[in-house]
């Protein structure tokens, strides 16, 4: 049997491309912007993929007579985004959980209408023992006065990013990313380097049966959220019990709920009052990607998408997932709190 599947291989470039053509005023900007974040990517896929062989040999330069000390992948990775991004002329600035203020584009670059922002190795603490990690990253329009990007740029809700995605350096390594038309996952075809359509349109299930949530932290949750957890278990309420599957890993639990079906929490607790994850560049790309495919995200009473930021590496608890998992978090956080303020 001839098989005609030359004309179903769409790469990403050309994904991106024919997406743009949707937009009748678009620039190619932020294609370019897209473009450059999957050269990244993949330029990290394979250091990840060293990840092993580069510790034996970090030690040995740590040894050496030279005094080279072997970088911690989060800092390379951090690095090759910035190297590949700042020279492109479609950012203003960028920002990185790796640093703590904006980056500028340098002097001798144009800059352009956009502003990324990202967590360059997200889960790195993982890797020494092989477990998935990921890129996330968010792009907003620029909006401040004058051509090199402020602050003001960075700080800007959920609902003002044109686009986020994030990349899973796992058995394979996916990029899935939205422009608001969709979320679509890309898989890394190694022999070729190229990224490809693997996961078009991407739906999330309305409800899953996983779980991922820290459950070590029960004694440190307010009353709200153990009752929350009660009920995902099916220890009351009328609800099946999930199964609880937790990487530790934000973008290796996202992804798995996202295709199978379920929810991520990370509530605030009393020793991290706040929540631990980062509005930005962790919690606002990955609410884009899940409201794309149908589903939800809410900080316990808000949806993460309309929170107003203050500071570039702000933390916020999380609910992400499937709708009627996300719905419930809602309901029942909400009727406790109000139960515990009557
Ligand atoms: P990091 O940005 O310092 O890597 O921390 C974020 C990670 C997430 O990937 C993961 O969901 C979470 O921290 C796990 O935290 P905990 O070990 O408290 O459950
Ligand atoms: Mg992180």
């Amino acid at each position: 049997m001839v098989t005609n599947s030359a004309t179903s291989v769409v790469t990403i470039e050309r994904f991106i491309i024919e997406q743009e053509r949707l937009h009748p005023h678009a620039t190619g900007d932020l294609s370019s912007v897209l473009y450059d974040l999957a050269l990244a990517a993949k330029m990290i896929a394979s250091k990840v993929r060293m990840a092993g062989i580069a510790d034996v040999l970090g030690e040995t330069d740590h040894e050496n007579v030279q005094g080279e000390v072997q970088q911690k992948l989060d800092v390379i990775s951090n690095e090759i985004l910035v190297k590949a991004l700042d020279h492109g002329g479609r950012l203003c600035c960028m920002a990185s959980e790796e640093e703590p203020d904006l980056i500028p584009i340098p002097d001798n670059f144009n800059t352009g209408p956009y502003a990324l922002l990202f967590d360059p190795l997200d889960g790195s603490s993982n890797i020494d023992v092989n477990v998935p990690v990921g890129t996330i990253f968010s792009i907003v329009r620029k909006v401040s006065p004058g051509s090199r990007g402020e602050m003001m740029d960075l700080l800007q809700p959920g609902l003002a990013q044109v686009a986020a995605g994030y990349v899973i350096y796992g058995s394979s390594t996916m990029m899935v990313y939205t422009t608001g038309q969709g979320a679509h996952g890309f898989t890394l075809d190694p022999s070729i380097g190229e990224f490809l359509l693997s996961h078009p349109n991407i739906r999330t299930p309305a409800h899953g049966k996983f779980l991922s949530v820290n459950h070590s932290y029960e004694a440190i949750w307010n009353e709200p959220v153990k009752a929350l957890m009660r009920q995902y278990r099916g220890l009351e309420g009328k609800r099946e019990p999930m199964n609880i599957r937790y990487v530790g890993s934000l973008v290796a639990d996202f992804h798995r709920n996202l295709l199978a079906g379920g929810v991520f929490c990370y509530p605030a607790n009393t020793r991290t009052p706040r929540g631990k994850l980062r509005l930005l560049y962790e919690a606002n790309p990955l609410a884009f990607i899940v409201e794309q495919a149908g589903g939800r995200a809410i900080t316990g009473s808000q949806r993460i998408m309309e929170v107003v930021p203050n500071d570039l590496h702000q933390r916020t608890p999380l609910y992400i997932g499937s709708r009627d998992d996300v719905d419930l978090a809602e309901r029942v956080l909400a009727k406790q709190a109000a139960g515990a303020a009557a």
